[in-house]
């Protein structure tokens, strides 16, 4: 049979080709660093892992119980050897995984009714009745990434760990979600430092199936390409606080911002980071966090925290919302080139902006 993999950086249409530089090579003529120009391309991005995210080694719950860690390695291997293209190999859960899944998932489903947005729990119902999500059971990646390619031509695909912002957020330019297969420490189910299965499957997934989310994702990726570190940290920081931390509310006309836990119940969750973590979920809508209006200028000043919960969180009306304030941020970046997605050929061409 063709390899395809092997094909897809040789057959590019020609104004791609000229831009393609090996990776981790500097693209002389842009003065830009390489960037996927296909959706086979994140087979590269996706092997680049930043394992155990650095910093994160010492307070990681599984980071003494070398049970655990050995349990992960496997995990690294599927997703390590895995190509754009192949189904996701099926994973046997241990039961000690699946006690810990049950746990979270009861929690979580409670929380959920109360706290999160409507076109997540209108989602997560098709995941129960199409993708195998229930309390006895851990969906399978390949369920999933079927059940959303029809959706909204969103795939998951699997991962090791933590990757750099950068391939991170290049995923998503090809609808491409890096998903990690592993289950967090049984030790902590309501809160882990770092994504695992549980993160991806019971936060992340359900959004990915409406139309304007996936929309909205795939904005945030396509402006990540070839950016500046500056933007692309910018970038970064607007993903982390809707995507991950984001919160919405219809009642927007009042004061910038929310705090000590006055009528916090009008806040609807739409971020996984919150919609995965009973505990920080809690903290956020039931406790009295701060919450403020999602303007650009302000969220890229917020720090990300990875190993706490945060001390802000933002919110808009809506998903259109966010994406014309997304939209108006990205219009003032600057990049010595055009990238434009092609849908039919899940390839980016790039076009000299000069
Ligand atoms: N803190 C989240 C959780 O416990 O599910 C994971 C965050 C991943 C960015
Ligand atoms: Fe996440």
């Amino acid at each position: 049979g063709l390899d395809v993999h092997e094909v897809s950086s040789t057959i590019r249409p020609t104004a791609i080709k000229e831009q393609y530089t090996e990776p981790g090579s500097d693209d002389a003529t842009t003065g830009s660093e390489w960037f996927p120009k296909s959706i086979y391309d994140l087979d590269i991005c996706a092997k680049r892992v930043i394992m155990y995210g650095a910093g994160l080694d010492a307070d990681h719950p599984g980071f003494k119980d070398t049970e655990y860690r050995q349990r992960r390695m496997m995990f690294a291997e599927l997703a390590l050897n895995y190509k754009h293209g192949e189904p996701i190999p099926r994973t046997e859960y241990t039961s000690s995984e699946r006690k810990t899944w049950g746990i979270i998932y009861r929690k979580l489903r409670e929380l959920h009714k109360k706290h999160a947005c409507k076109q997540f729990l209108d989602n997560f119902e098709l995941l129960e009745r199409h993708c195998g999500y229930s309390e006895n059971n851990i969906p399978q990646l390949e369920d999933i990434c079927k059940f959303l390619k029809a959706k909204t031509g969103f795939r998951v695909r699997p991962v090791a760990g933590y990757l750099s912002a950068r391939d991170f957020l290049a995923g998503l330019a090809y609808r491409v979600f890096f998903c990690t297969q592993y289950v967090r420490h049984h030790a902590d189910p309501f809160y882990t430092p770092e994504p695992d299965t549980v993160h991806e499957l019971m936060g992340h997934m359900a959004l990915f199936a409406d139309p304007d989310f996936a929309q909205f994702s795939q904005e945030i990726g396509l402006a990540s390409l070839g950016a500046s570190e500056e933007d692309l940290k910018k970038l970064a920081t607007l993903y982390f606080f809707s995507i991950e931390f984001g919160l919405s509310s219809d009642d927007a006309a009042d004061s910038p911002v929310k705090e000590n836990g006055s009528n916090h119940e009008r806040f609807k969750v739409y971020g996984a980071g919150l919609l995965s973590s009973a505990g920080e979920l809690q903290h956020a809508v039931e406790g009295s966090a701060t919450i403020i209006r999602f303007d650009p200028d302000r969220v890229v000043e917020q720090e990300c925290l990875i190993t706490t919960f945060q001390s802000a969180y933002f919110y808009t009306r809506n998903f259109e919302e966010a994406q014309q304030k997304l939209r108006m941020f990205t219009n003032n970046m600057k990049r010595p080139f055009i990238v434009r997605y092609n849908p039919y050929t899940e390839s980016v061409e790039v076009l000299n902006n000069s």
